[in-house]
């Protein structure tokens, strides 16, 4: 057995009977409530789903395994000389809770490296796509071809033994993860550069390898493709993208039905697509003003027509975080140390003054800072990556890291299906009525 699958054994295997012995005595322990308003109102903040890799606070933001984005940068290996994590030692964390060491990270990178082979069929489904398809749909569809592969469907059909289902997870999770690099280059360079692709060169990490297949050149970019894999990796388990694919996987799909499932999601404009749409905003509202340098005023005045036509800001709000995003502020500090006298990238930080108190002068916005979308975009146009509508299979090639690690668990832990309880508005009228009529008697 390989030495991270037997970490991940002696661990999960701990935690299920600690598990296992917590719900018989303390199973009836109440934890939540739920009011009618969380019923109809996406079951925000319903304690429902465990979670292991990650948690998210509304304030602090996220934290990986206990440890916040800045403490990663300082803990996580680099490369030699290297200032920014790899994604590589975050799945190693969110896998077994420990930090790893440089050695433990750099046989994660030659696992994925010897995993990373695409199947032939997978190229030949995409290129029998339009070329003109959006990028999402080309990177669903791209991971459900490669679960003809699947380690977990074929010793299903086999008969596994159930006590087996997180072995078999986690070989579909490694494998998957080590070809989403080049699946996804594959689709960069087959819908924006005529199909001319570029050979992955087996002696970088996976990032540095991800950004030489796209074809951006410069360590600049490979440090901040390294940077962007790790922090859009997780956000606990109640985000659209990880319920998706928590959901899924319960039904004991595999990691690549589930994957999908959870990209699906990550394709949606309050979701991940975000990340598209707040570039697009911009450069639509800097066409529109005609300058690349707008005033503070200026934008004030195109925020308020974008809100007066009914739509939201993208990059603007979120369902759990009540702060600035830690992602955003990451991606900020990115750009001051890396990219001096960017116009776009200043846009960014005039919005960041201007949209918070015109959200909060909304008075329903609960949330008026920005989250990881908003800045994204801005960075990867600095660096040549000019086509908007992939940059939501970056957020989902790193989105992947999360999500599989935590299916792993989810099977280890023994998960049952996911089945939560619907009711109707007939249900919900009823039920009020018959509470009026016990609380008057
Ligand atoms: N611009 C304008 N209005 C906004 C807004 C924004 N950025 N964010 C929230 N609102 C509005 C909501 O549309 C809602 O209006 P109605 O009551 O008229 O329907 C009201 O404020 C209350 O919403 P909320 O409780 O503050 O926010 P939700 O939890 O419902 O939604 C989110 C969260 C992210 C979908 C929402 O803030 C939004 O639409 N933001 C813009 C899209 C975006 O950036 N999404 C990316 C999120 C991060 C990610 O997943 O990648």
């Amino acid at each position: 057995m390989d030495p991270l699958k037997q970490k991940f054994a002696e661990k999960s295997q701990a935690l299920k009977a600690q598990i296992k012995s917590l719900l018989k005595e303390r199973g009836d322990t109440k934890v939540d409530e739920v009011v009618l308003r969380q019923v109809f109102g996406g079951m925000r903040g319903v304690k429902s789903m465990v979670w292991e890799t990650s948690q998210l606070d509304p304030n602090d933001g996220i934290r990986f395994r206990g440890y916040s984005i800045p403490e990663l940068r300082d803990l996580l290996p680099k490369v030699p000389g290297g200032k920014e994590p790899l994604p590589e030692g975050l799945f190693w964390l969110m896998l077994i809770g420990e930090i790893p060491t440089p050695e433990q990270v750099k046989w994660v990178t030659d696992q994925w490296t010897r995993r990373s082979i695409v199947p032939e069929h997978t190229f030949k489904v995409l290129d029998s796509l339009p070329v003109d398809t959006h990028p999402m749909t080309q990177l669903s569809t791209a991971i459900v071809s490669m679960q003809t592969g699947s380690v977990f469907a074929r010793r299903y059909a086999e008969g596994m033994n159930k006590s087996e289902y997180w072995d078999a997870t986690y070989e579909d999770t490694m494998n998957l993860i080590a070809r989403l690099p080049r699946v996804a280059a594959y689709i960069y360079r087959r819908t924006y550069h005529g199909g001319k692709h570029i050979a992955p060169d087996i002696s970088l990490d996976w990032s540095a390898n991800f950004a030489h297949m796209l074809g951006v050149e410069g360590e600049d970019f490979k440090s901040l493709m390294r940077l962007y894999l790790t922090i859009h990796a997780d956000h606990e388990g109640g985000n659209a993208s990880a319920h998706a694919t928590h959901l899924v996987g319960s039904t004991l799909s595999d990691s690549y039905f589930s994957l999908a499932g959870g990209m699906n999601a990550l394709a949606g404009p309050l979701h991940g697509l975000a990340n598209q749409e707040v570039i697009k905003w911009i450069f639509r509202m800097l066409d529109t003003l005609g300058t690349r340098r707008p005033t503070k005023d200026q934008i004030k005045d195109y925020v308020n027509s974008t809100l007066a036509a009914g739509k939201v800001i993208p990059g603007y709000g979120h369902a759990v975080l009540r702060q600035p995003d830690p992602r955003f502020i990451e991606q900020k500090r990115f750009a001051q140390e890396y990219i001096h006298g960017s116009e776009i990238i200043d846009v960014v930080w005039k919005c960041f003054e201007v949209i918070p108190p015109i959200l909060q002068g909304l008075g329903k916005v609960k949330n008026p800072w920005p989250n990881v979308d908003a800045h994204s975009g801005a960075i990867l146009v600095h660096y040549g990556m000019k086509e908007f509508s992939y940059y939501t299979v970056l957020f989902g090639v790193s989105r992947a890291l999360g999500v599989l690690s935590a299916l792993c668990w989810s099977r280890a832990l023994g998960f049952p299906l996911e089945r939560p309880k619907s009711v109707t508005t007939k249900w919900v009228m009823e039920y009020l009525e018959k509470q009026e009529v016990s609380a008057n008697n």
